[in-house]
């Protein structure tokens, strides 16, 4: 059975940051050949690109205007086809994002679909409205924008967002529209890309006749559409055509919990090979990024536990800290101030358990959350939204809804990424489409290069030896002191090797005393983030966000 993708170390690019190439201040693929070889370097050996397929850009490449085209803001196919091919050169494999439980209102489907009597008008979830088409046709709300329904004026009907109201939902009932999938998959999978990354893809079926939902303040309706009634013969439908070739698929899901997860991910009868889950980015809030709370260290390795433990040998973990979709981790689950050391620790701490590792794109910098002068200057339509409903319907104060916008926007992840400390950090000769962290002259990936201890350089030891390392990958996974709420310590075990992973969540120094049957000083400890680790015994005290690995070879 194919399993190469339980040894990839994955690099999320999100194009329009990443690097441009043409000087026009937006990332393209021009920028992404130029650093296939930093992606190399740094030890990646799969690429997964966020969409670089045309989009009015409503959630920027979320809302897809067609399928089986390169947005002109990043290039073509013939170019496109040159960066597959030239990743394919180093060793590198691409997956592509296959947003299917949406489309955008400018897709020709949906446009055409408007015509009751067209063959694409159940394509979409087109209902007549109630009391005479004065109201919705359920109380259904959207995940990013008020009610989940937008009526069309010319044909008197609703249309389903769950969503923005520019990303229309597609009727994965109608089998043609199952049809159209498969065929895009097939599009891109024939060019020789290696899989796909699937969004809300446990959204795709919705409960037939749409029932109000039970009422909560946003995403309303949501039980009638996660992991709805046929998703999984439609996952099987979609899973035939992929075992056509030789690629992997990762579903991403929300709201998903390791025993739900089986049900999609179990080696015995596979629908996806892996599943990005959200459980273990809830530790600083409820659900979604916005609703914030003080970071509870013990709710994040109950997440992590729950997932190594109850999927060991029967799937196969994703392991990841940040994406397009979160702040940056050093400024939620480490701290801004030892940014280098919780930096180096939160990397140890995740990549070393179980699963195949993720990095987005400036993780490996050690990039931080931003901050800009008004709510109007940022672009993501979640924290637009959340931002008026916050003020205009919840009456909160300006002060607390601005704070609350700047540190849970998903723009935190999405400012360019930082090459040097040239002007607008190399990322564009002109300027960028969105402000550069003012930061940049501190970090950058020129200056962390050159720094043989930079958190850069850290990423690289880690991915060569979680690359290199059997007890790394296939390892079981044991946790320690799981009632520490300031020390994260697990241990890996394969074939008489052994790790212990070491990690202070702490500003303070803080005791430790290696659990019983480790004898500290027969092992190598690696990965360290500060110089010098006492050598002796097995007690000593950790200092602020202190990581060590200790290696039992
Ligand atoms: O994200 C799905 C998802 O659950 C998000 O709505 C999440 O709740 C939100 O980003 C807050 O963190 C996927 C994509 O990753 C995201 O970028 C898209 O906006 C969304 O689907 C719609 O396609
Ligand atoms: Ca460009």
């Amino acid at each position: 059975m194919k399993d190469w993708y339980k040894n990839l170390v994955v690099y999320q690019i999100w194009p329009r940051s990443f690097c441009d190439g043409n000087g026009d201040g937006i990332g393209d693929l021009e920028g992404v050949l130029s650093k296939l070889d930093y992606i190399k370097d740094l030890g990646c050996n799969c690429i997964w690109f966020s969409p670089l397929y045309p989009s009015p850009n409503a959630d920027y490449g979320y809302d897809i205007a067609d399928y089986k085209s390169i947005n002109p803001e990043y290039g073509d196919l013939e170019l496109f086809k040159k960066v597959l091919n030239e990743a394919h050169k180093r060793d590198i494999k691409v997956i592509m994002d296959l947003v299917v439980n949406h489309t955008s209102d400018e897709h020709k489907w949906f446009v055409e679909s408007k015509n009751p009597s067209s063959p694409y008008h159940d394509y979409y979830f087109w209902r007549d409205g109630k009391q005479g088409g004065k109201k919705p046709p359920n109380n259904w709300l959207s995940c990013f924008e008020g009610g989940a329904w937008e009526k069309d004026d010319k044909n008197g009907k609703y249309y389903l967002h769950v969503f923005a109201k520019k990303q229309p939902d597609l009727n994965h009932d109608n089998p043609r529209v199952r049809e159209e999938v498969k065929d895009i998959m097939r599009f891109w999978l024939d060019m020789g890309v290696d899989g796909f990354r699937e969004d809300v893809i446990t959204f795709i079926s919705k409960k037939k006749g749409l029932p109000n939902g039970f009422p909560i303040p946003s995403a309303c309706g949501i039980e009638h559409y996660m992991d709805g009634p046929h998703i999984h013969e439609y996952l099987k439908e979609y899973r035939d055509v992929t075992d056509e070739y030789d690629c992997f698929t990762l579903g991403e899901a929300p709201m998903m919990t390791p025993t739900k997860a089986l049900k999609y991910i179990d080696e015995s009868n596979k629908e996806l090979d892996l599943m990005f889950h959200f459980q273990h980015m809830e530790a600083d809030c409820i659900l979604v990024d916005y609703i914030q709370r003080k970071f509870n260290l013990k709710k994040m390795k109950k997440a992590f536990s729950s997932w190594q433990e109850k999927i060991n040998g029967r799937a196969w973990n994703t392991l990841y800290l940040e994406n397009h979709d979160h702040p940056r981790i050093i400024s939620r689950y480490g701290s801004e101030k030892y940014r280098e050391e919780s930096g180096k620790m939160l990397a140890n701490m995740y990549m070393l358990q179980q699963g195949t590792p993720f990095v987005y794109q400036g993780q490996e910098l050690g990039m931080l959350n931003t901050r800009l002068d008004s709510i109007d200057e940022y672009a993501d339509c979640f924290v637009k939204n959340n931002y008026n409903v916050a003020r205009n319907k919840v009456h909160l104060s300006e002060k607390k809804c601005w704070e609350w916008a700047v540190k849970s926007t998903r723009d935190n992840a999405r400012t360019p990424v930082q090459w040097s400390d040239a002007e607008n950090a190399g990322f564009t000769t002109s300027t960028p489409w969105f402000p550069v962290n003012k930061n940049y002259h501190e970090i950058n990936a020129e200056k962390e290069q050159a720094n043989p201890d930079s958190i850069l350089n850290h990423y690289k030891k880690l991915i060569k030896f979680k690359k290199e390392n059997e007890v790394a990958i296939y390892g079981d996974y044991k946790e320690h002191f799981k009632s520490s709420s300031v020390l994260y310590v697990y241990e890996r075990n394969y074939k008489g090797k052994r790790l212990l992973v070491i990690n202070s969540f702490s500003e303070k120094n803080v005791p430790f005393e290696a659990p019983k049957d480790f004898d500290l000083e027969q092992a190598t400890p690696i990965l360290c983030n500060y110089k010098n680790p006492t050598l002796q015994g097995n007690g000593f005290m950790l200092r602020p966000y202190e990581t060590r690995v200790y290696y039992f070879e």
